[in-house]
């Protein structure tokens, strides 16, 4: 059975784009999602989140008629659910569990527009198991259809889960390029999974089981965690011994065999940051590794606070006429990562907070991609590189963008946490 019209649940950083590359491939596609400023956003041809490119392509899809928006599902061949699965606050352990509940919510919206010889797709990053989960919601609700689960080969719906993996800046090409996992609860599940990306995807699209795929996409954001991790261990202790880490890094990497990533102020994003955590509640014994490196990502924007105070003292030290409040400190970049505007789950944002909460001088924030300064941040004041660099007395470097790449400051105090000054 071909798939004449598929339906997106969830048209966020993934969702959206997603269901435009079908769109784009004149596919029938229906997008559902709760939020109505989106559905409007979206039927107006316009997009509520940035992403290059994107615009042009939804905008198409509209108004050649192939993209709508909707917050109640309609009937459709193929579901794709890309909802969030965030952690839950910590209990006792201090071990993050993942919140299913967004899943098992459109879960329970589609199950009533279920036909028999629909497919349904699970994207998003999921801990292991959850595609059972999700089979065993839609088959609660709907008795009167067969699932894998019962019926293996000969169930009624098919479901498999295929995470995304794509770069946020990079959605579109990677969503197009980008080999896919596919895991489904049978082969045939799998195989009609295979059969619907290839409308737009034109890496190759591997099976395994859904298990696996879970895994697979944990796996992936664990192993760049552990990377960092690695990498911001070996700046704390280079701090220690008076070494460069970025010239160790740098000396190490000629090796062949060796290829250590940067250090930095911490982890950020939505997706390294929060994945490992879905191994490590899973598997609390077993995941030593993936459990430290995620402490050592998180504990690094501590210890840039720490270098700070630091050198507020040291500063006041050399300048006995000066009092704390004369101290000015600016924060160079507030973005999770260089050259967005991102700034959720940001330990640039994070670090900038709370020196302005502990600092009682100026404090500053430059931020080449954003015009307003964050709430959070509401004793903190925006400012251009140039008066930053002037006026400040601490010099606090927290992301890489290429506008700071581009300069550079002499000053006394200067903490690098990227190593470019
Ligand atoms: N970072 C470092 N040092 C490095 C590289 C990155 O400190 O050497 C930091 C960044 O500054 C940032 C964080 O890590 O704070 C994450 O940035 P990133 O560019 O590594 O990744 P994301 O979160 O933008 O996207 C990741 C990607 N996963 C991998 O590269 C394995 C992407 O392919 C996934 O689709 C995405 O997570 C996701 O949605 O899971």
């Amino acid at each position: 059975m071909s798939f004449e019209t598929i339906s997106v649940v969830g048209l966020g950083y993934i969702g959206l784009p997603t269901a435009a590359m079908f769109a784009s491939r004149k596919k029938r596609v229906i997008g559902v999602d709760v939020n109505q400023y989106a559905v409007d956003t979206i039927n107006q041809g316009k997009i509520h989140i940035v992403e290059p490119d994107l615009d042009m392509i939804v905008s198409a899809a509209v108004t050649e008629g192939y993209l709508k928006a909707v917050t109640t599902p309609e009937p459709a061949d193929a579901f794709l659910i890309a909802v969030p699965t965030p952690f839950l606050p910590c209990e006792e352990d201090d071990i993050p569990a993942p919140d299913l509940s967004y899943i098992e919510a459109a879960s329970k919206a589609i199950a009533p527009v279920l036909k028999k010889g629909d497919l349904v797709i699970l994207e998003s990053t999921s801990p292991v198991g959850a595609t059972e989960k999700m089979a065993a919601w839609l088959a609660e609700a709907r008795s009167d259809l067969s699932f894998p689960q019962q019926a293996g080969e000969s169930a009624d719906i098919n479901i498999a889960h295929c995470p995304e993996r794509v770069l946020p800046g990079h959605v579109v090409r990677e969503l197009v390029e980008n080999d896919r996992v596919i895991g489904g609860l049978t082969p045939k599940c799998s195989q009609r999974s295979v059969e619907l990306y290839k409308a737009f995807v034109l890496g190759e699209c591997v099976i395994t089981n859904a298990r696996t795929a879970e895994m697979a996409k944990l796996t992936e954001n664990s192993s760049r965690d552990v990377q960092i991790a690695f990498a911001n261990e070996l700046s704390i202790i280079c701090d220690k011994l008076d070494i460069n880490v970025w010239e160790l890094i740098s000396l190490a990497n000629r090796h062949p065999r060796v290829n250590i990533l940067q250090p930095g102020p911490g982890v950020g994003g939505h997706c390294i940051a929060v994945d490992p955590w879905f191994i490590v509640s899973k598997t609390p014994e077993e995941a030593q590794i993936i459990h430290t490196a995620r402490k050592v990502n998180d504990g690094k924007p501590e210890w840039v606070i720490n270098k700070v105070k630091l050198a507020i003292a040291d500063f006041l030290q050399g300048n006995p006429d000066k009092t704390i409040k004369d101290v000015t400190v600016a924060c160079y970049g507030l973005a999770f990562k260089p050259d967005i505007d991102d700034l959720r789950e940001s330990p640039a944002m994070l670090i900038t907070q709370k020196i302005a909460e502990m600092h009682s001088g100026k404090v500053l924030a430059v931020e080449p991609n954003i015009s307003e300064i964050p709430n959070r941040l509401y004793n903190v004041d925006l400012a251009e590189f140039d008066v930053a660099k002037r006026n400040a007395d601490i010099h606090v470097m927290l992301v890489d963008h290429k506008e700071f790449k581009e300069s550079s400051i002499v000053a006394k105090t200067i903490i690098d946490t990227k190593g470019i000054w």
